[in-house]
Formats: C-alpha cells, structure tokens, sequence
C-alpha cells in the first residue's frame, strides 16, 4: 500500500483479495461476451434495440437514485458488537441485557442534520447517532444524537424547524433570517442552541464524540416493573473537537473528513469503542420531579440521577457495499424489543410514527426485508403479505389472516407492554412559556469555562450577524435571560460585525 490511506487505496486493496476476475454477465445472469461497444448498423450507428446489454445497464442507471434522508442525508457508518459488562436485569428484561459477558451484533450510523449527501462533514450542526442493535427478540433501534436535548418540545414543529435550515424557496440559498427568527419566536430552542454554537458543534469526525438516546424511555423487568431511563454512550476516544476556523477550512479541503476518519481507523484495526450507560428514574421519582422528565429540551440531573454503567460497543467493520448496508439501513425509534419501550416525552411519540412513515417513501413497504435491516435468527412471523420488492418467503403458505384455527403465528401474554396509567384532558397544550432557560444558565455558569464561553458568543455572533436587526434584538434578549453576560457578549460583538457592515 506504501503510505497511501486505507480509504485512498481501497481498489488496489480489493483487487488485491479478489484474485481471479469473474465473469461479467447481464443483471439477470445472463453471460456477457462485448461490453465493449453498443450494437450498431454499420460503425457510425444508428443503434439497434434489441441491445439488451446496454437497455438492461441504462435502464438501471436511469433509476440508481433513491431519495436521499429528508434530514441526516450526509452519513457514514460501520459494525460491530455491543457487550455486557454490569447487570441491569433488575430493570430491563431485554434479552440484549440477559448476562453479563453477552454479545450483540450492532450497527451505528453517524451523520449531520441539515445538509444534503453531498455536504461538508465538519458543518456546525449536531450529528446523528442511529444505532441498530440485532436482538434475538428482533431489532432495537436507539435513534440519537450526540447531544442529550433538542432544540423543540413538541413534533409539530419538526418540519418547519428543519425548512429553517434547508434552502430558501426562491433563491435556494441558504437563508440568513429564517434559522434565528424560529430560533428566536421558539426559545425552548435556546438550551440546544448553546450546546450547538458552543465547542461540540464541531466535533473531530464521529470517533471522538458521545452519543445519546437524547430521550426518556421506559424499561420493563421481567416481574413487569417499570422504570423510566436515559441512555448515554461516552466515546472511548476521549471527547475531540475542531476549532471553528479549523472546521470551515476542511469544509472546504476535505468535505468528507468524517467518513474518511472513520473507514481508516477501522480498516487498520483502530476500533472505535463507547460505553452504554443509564441513568434511572422510578415512576414515584418522574411523578414527584419539579423538572418535566419527558421534556427532551432537558437534561436530568446526574447527582438526582447517577450514571450506571451498562455495557460497551466496539465498531470493527467497514461497510462492504456503502448503499447496501448504510444509505439503506433505517432506523426507527419505534424498533424495541421487549423489556424498552416509549415514554410519554410528545417528540419520541411523534417520532414512533415519522421514521417508518419515510422509510416506507424512501425504500418502500417492505424496507425491513433488506439485508441490512433484517433481525438476526429471528424471522419475522406476521400477517404483513405482499407489496413492491416482497424479497422473502412472504408469509409462505401459512394463513394471511387473523385470528385463525390453521396454526398462524399466534400472541403470548408475557410480551405485552406494561400498563401505563393516563389521564387528563384532550387539547392542544402549546408549551412555548414552560421554563426555556433555567437549565441554559447552568451551562452557561457551571459547565463552560471562559474560552468556551467566549467561542460560543462569537460563533453565535458569527452567524447570526446576517439576520436582520429586530431579530438580533430578539436572539439578545434570550440570551440575556440565560444570563446577564451572555447577552451582552454577544450583542458587543454583533455591534463590531455590524459597525464592519455599515462601513463597507
Ligand atoms: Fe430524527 C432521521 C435523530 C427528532 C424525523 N433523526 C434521524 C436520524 C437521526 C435522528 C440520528 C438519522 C438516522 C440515520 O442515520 O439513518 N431525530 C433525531 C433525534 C431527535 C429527532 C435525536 C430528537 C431528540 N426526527 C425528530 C422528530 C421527527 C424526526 C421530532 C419527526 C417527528 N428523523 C426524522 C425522519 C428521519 C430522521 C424524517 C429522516 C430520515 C430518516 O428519518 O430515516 O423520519
């Protein structure tokens, strides 16, 4: 290989492995003698149909193109297995979590939000953290991210919290007002905002950051006991950031510096490595606490709420086939096996329906039949039959319908979800005056020091220095309640970026 990089050289590599070429045939098997040349009267053409060679090759090209991610297009991602190492079955009666010492196969994909398949990986946006765990009770998918909150509360404003972000509907730029105005009419944005302005904006590629279930979730033990819980996966790796202008060179440089990161050191057998662990709130707790448990714009407090150590997860195997196994592999909050199940938390509920919603448009109905998102050794049993690229057995000849006296799958009690207990009133309840900044003023006290305080301020001020004057009055005043120092360091440097402005 001499000193060419493991993603640089993969071709020489693969010919390398393979040996002896194969026989190149048709996309029906068909053996193919000339591929060399189309078939034509005579050497200048015109060409003849009954080509079949180049119909079936350009009839295939024509339709290479699926719709990439409505959001978290840009991605990478690798394999691996997720180890127990502490005792949780007190809690969860998760087969993944039956013993200690136990292995599950695993799958994670990493990706930023905003941009499209072909953006820069060190863009300032939180990244995505999908992982895929292949339980023998069927797949768990932990859909998260690697920050523990989110910008909203509430679902219905996903859509236009992310047309913010994309490009303007005339100019199909992307636009300097829309991000801060929503930003700024919607301040349960403010606590994600800070996070995300602050250093681990920009995080060092996908090994040297921390992934989160960013939700609450419920588990369940096997005397049907439930808890609520969060999940944190701290990076092995040692947490790693890039400055700004570090960031926007590479963008520029090395737009897929992540992915590149990633294949390397797995290709020369650096496995990257996170360990699982959980925080624990009983029901008692989550009904007496002051701070709304399911409010995903929240952390819980590790004092309250103490890390438990879990297990870990070592990444040890490239994608063979990227669109195979990563642009198709899809995940879905709504993939739990029995023992994890959903809180009340609204943004977790709306997104149990989203993902399998896109899927079904993205990859079509039968999404879960592809390679990458089957369950391991556990073969689907259900009524489901038929539909676009039906790749199984389709339910073979057992009953299509049920419930039936001819021996189809059949229900077993002990995998009901436990009872939850819910009252209240029916109505919209907008949530926009809940408590927005308490939490934001601890991380601006407590967990930021002064250079990172200031990094945060003058990324902020860097971007928001497009947005026109009454919304940086607006974005002003939310930091202010944060904290009196906060407001006035941004605003001190919007009035140099805007004083530059107005003399040029
Ligand atoms: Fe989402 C993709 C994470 C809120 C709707 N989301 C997506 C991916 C990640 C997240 C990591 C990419 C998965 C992959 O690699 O294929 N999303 C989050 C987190 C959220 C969140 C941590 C809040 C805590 N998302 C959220 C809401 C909705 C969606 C509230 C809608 C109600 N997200 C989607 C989606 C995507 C998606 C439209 C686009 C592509 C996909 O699902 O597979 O369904």
């Amino acid at each position: 290989m001499g000193s060419r990089e493991h993603a640089t050289n993969q071709l020489a590599d693969y010919a390398k492995g393979k040996g002896s070429e194969d026989q190149l045939t048709t996309s029906g098997g068909v053996p193919i003698g000339q591929k060399l040349a189309t078939m034509s009267v005579g050497p200048r053409g015109p060409l003849l149909l009954k080509d079949h060679t180049f119909v079936d090759e350009m009839s295939h090209f024509d339709r290479e193109r699926i719709p990439e991610r409505v959001v978290h297009a840009k991605g990478g991602g690798a394999f691996g297995y997720f180890e127990v190492t502490h005792d949780i079955t007190k809690y969860c009666k998760a087969k993944i979590f039956e013993t200690v010492g136990k292995r599950t196969p695993m799958g994670v994909r990493f990706s930023t939000v905003g941009g499209e398949s072909g953006s820069a990986d060190t863009a300032r946006d939180p990244r995505g953290f999908a992982m895929k765990f292949y339980t023998e009770e069927g797949n768990w998918d932990l859909v998260g991210n690697n920050t523990p909150i989110f910008f909203i509360r509430d679902p219905i404003f996903f859509p236009s919290f992310i047309h913010t972000q994309k490009r303007n509907p005339q100019t199909h730029l992307k636009d300097p007002d829309a991000f801060w105005d929503f930003i700024t009419l919607r301040p349960e944005t403010m606590h994600q905002v800070s996070f995300l302005f602050a250093d681990r904006g920009t995080p060092d590629g996908f090994r040297f950051m921390n992934g989160y279930g960013s939700h609450t979730f419920k588990m369940v033990n096997a005397d049907g006991e439930s808890v609520f819980c969060k999940f944190h996966c701290k990076t092995d790796q040692g947490i790693k950031n890039l400055p700004a202008s570090k960031a926007n060179e590479l963008a520029g440089s090395d737009p897929d510096y992540a992915l590149r990161d990633l294949f390397n050191a797995i290709a020369s057998g650096d496995f990257p490595s996170w360990t699982m662990k959980v925080q624990i709130m009983t029901q008692k707790e989550a009904a007496d606490a002051k701070v709304n448990p399911f409010d995903v714009t929240k952390t819980w407090s590790q004092t309250e709420y103490p890390l438990i150590e879990v297990g870990k997860f070592v990444l040890n195997r490239n994608p063979v086939n990227y669109f195979a196994e990563i642009e198709q592999i899809a995940f879905s909050p709504a993939h739990m096996p029995p023992g994890i199940e959903a809180s009340p938390d609204k943004m977790l509920q709306g997104r149990l329906f989203s993902y399998s919603d896109t899927h079904k448009h993205r990859l079509g109905p039968n999404y879960l039949q592809l390679p990458v998102n089957r369950c391991n050794g556990c073969e689907p049993k259900n009524y489901q039959r038929d539909g676009p690229m039906c790749s199984g057995d389709n339910g073979g000849n057992a009953p299509n319908y049920f419930p039936n006296s001819f021996s189809g799958p059949q229900q077993k009690p002990c995998f009901v979800e436990a009872e939850e207990e819910c009252h209240g009133h029916a109505k919209k309840y907008e949530s926009g005056e809940e408590d927005n900044y308490s939490q934001v003023t601890v991380f601006w006290e407590k967990v930021l020091n002064e250079e990172s305080r200031r990094n945060l301020c003058e990324n902020i001020a860097g971007h928001l220095k497009d947005a026109q004057a009454f919304i940086q009055k607006r974005a002003i005043y939310h930091f202010t309640q944060i904290h009196a120092d906060y407001g006035r360091m941004v605003e001190e440097l919007l009035n140099k970026h805007n004083a530059a402005k107005s003399n040029m």
